[in-house]
């Protein structure tokens, strides 16, 4: 069995973090789902999360591609969950292209092509009427 890790924090759930996990699902068998915690988040420079952590799982849960979802709260848990959950391949969007490579020490690393023309950002700007 193949197992996929994947992490993010799925703020304002939109067709790109579903064509993400759908391919991520894909990709394996069994998909693990980290999401970020906001103190996280803050430490990581991600300010203006909206949504909080249980919408956001729940989010990520009603789009049926997660077997598991596994909460992201410090730097360096990734090299802990790979290796405590015996993960195979480390799947994320290419915005972060060449970012987790250090993680190839561990399982295999996959960037997936981002979806054009959506993101958070531009949702949360499009709220406050930017
Ligand atoms: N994504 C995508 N296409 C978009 C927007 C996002 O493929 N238009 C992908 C991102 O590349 C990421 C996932 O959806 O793989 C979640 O994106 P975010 O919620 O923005 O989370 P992010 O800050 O990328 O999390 O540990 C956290 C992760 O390292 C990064």
């Amino acid at each position: 069995m193949r197992k996929v890790i994947t992490y993010g924090t799925f703020d304002l759930f939109h067709e790109g973090h579903i064509n993400l996990l759908k391919r991520a699902r894909e990709y394996g068998d069994y998909l693990i789902v980290g999401v970020t915690t906001e103190s996280y988040d803050d430490s990581r420079g991600k300010l203006n999360v909206q949504e909080n952590l249980m919408k956001r799982i729940e989010n990520v849960r009603k789009s049926g591609f997660a077997d598991e979802i596994i909460i992201e709260e410090y730097e360096g848990q990734k090299i802990e969950d790979i290796q405590n959950r015996q993960v195979d391949a480390f799947v994320i969007g290419s915005d972060w292209t060449g970012k987790f490579d250090y993680l190839n020490e561990y399982c295999e690393v996959v960037y997936l092509e981002r979806t054009k023309g959506i993101s958070s950002t531009d949702l949360r700007a499009r709220q406050n009427g930017i």
